[in-house]
């Protein structure tokens, strides 16, 4: 039994009095997965509980875990099961609670919604919305992997200690910086440094255990279009508009071959009551990393607007109706949000 594995088992058992949540944020991919059960296990290694149980909770529904089958196979790997996590079923548990956010930097969605007393802490790689400023630690940096961030600041705190997590925050850096060779930033390369000087690092190896991370992530074997919109998702409020943008592994021609996307987007849109849905593709074909975007207005006609505003940013060029190609590679779901902020707060 791993000794992540036998930390889980023990907050299982303790009494649920001053929790603090580490949570990641609401779309549960790798990332924030890796960040908060990490973060829950070094807090432990450090302070045991003379500062309060701190808790790694999903923002997602228990069933929602299935969904993501690059996290179900990184988690097996690392012997951590599903019975010792805990998701928004469990929120109900608590009477309060204090928050650490990793991976987002203001609460988002159950968690946000629930008994949260205080923000105490933050690491986090997305743009900086200035709030919570006392919390402590308060780390945002630009980098590939929040999973970076989180080994960097426990590794000045505890030392080796880290190695217990490592490889599984090197999953998840490896997934978000496509095995260290996109979006890597110094943080990215110290995290990397730290690895290789725990001796856990062999190239091979890691290479091919980030193939096979790759390729469970993008297998949408067996899901619903329904499934594939909650898959990797968010959900913003901007100045009264309600925003859901969902990331996809595969392109709109892929889609299109088994699902009827106006009707999906529709009926995903009403079930959220968005006034806009976005999707957004990334997906490699012949060796080159492409995106795409496209604009489903639900209860709001919002897209015109949205269009105008983040053509020339993205780059976008029309492929048909309200789907464009995002020439602007570079720009993922972290560059794109701020744009539709901006966007749709801009009364102009
Ligand atoms: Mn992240």
């Amino acid at each position: 039994m791993s000794k992540i594995s036998k930390f889980l088992d023990l907050i299982k058992r303790q009494a649920l009095n001053e929790v603090v949540l580490v949570c990641g944020n609401q779309s549960a991919d790798l990332d924030s997965i890796a960040s908060s059960i990490s973060y829950a296990y070094f807090h432990y290694q450090k302070y045991r509980f003379t500062k309060g149980l701190v808790i790694p909770l999903l923002n997602i529904p228990e069933k929602d875990l299935a969904l993501r089958k690059d996290a179900e196979f990184v988690l097996t790997q690392n012997g951590i099961k599903r019975s010792q996590l805990w998701f928004t079923d469990d929120l109900s548990k608590f009477d309060q609670f204090k928050l650490i956010m990793v991976d987002h930097n203001v609460p988002q969605g159950e968690v946000a919604k629930s008994r949260l007393t205080h923000v105490v802490g933050i690491i986090d790689h997305h743009q900086d919305e200035q709030k919570y400023l006392d919390s402590a630690p308060r780390v945002i940096e630009e980098c590939g992997s929040c999973s970076s961030l989180v080994l960097n600041y426990w590794y000045d705190l505890i030392g080796e200690d880290v190695g217990e997590c490592a490889t599984l925050l090197a999953s998840a850096i490896m997934i978000d910086t496509t095995n260290f060779t996109q979006r890597v930033k110094s943080h990215d390369e110290k995290a990397l440094e730290t690895i290789k000087m725990l001796g856990i690092y062999n190239v091979s190896a890691f290479t091919t255990n980030f193939e096979k991370i790759q390729e469970s992530k993008s297998d949408l074997e067996g899901l619903s279009m329904n499934d594939i919109l909650r898959k990797d998702y968010k959900q913003f409020v901007f100045d009264g508009n309600t925003v859901g943008v969902s990331s996809i592994v595969k392109p709109f021609s892929w889609l299109d071959k088994h699902f009827d996307i106006d009707k999906e987007t529709k009926s995903f849109g009403e079930e959220h009551k968005l006034d806009l849905l976005v999707l957004m593709t990334a997906y490699t074909t012949n060796d080159q990393f492409k995106r795409e975007i496209s604009f489903h207005d639900v209860l709001k006609d919002l897209s015109e607007r949205c269009i105008k505003g983040m053509k020339d940013k993205l780059d976008l060029n029309r492929i048909s109706g309200n789907r464009f190609t995002q020439n602007n590679i570079k720009a993922s779901r972290k560059q794109v949000v701020p744009y539709l902020e901006q966007t749709l707060t801009n009364t102009d």
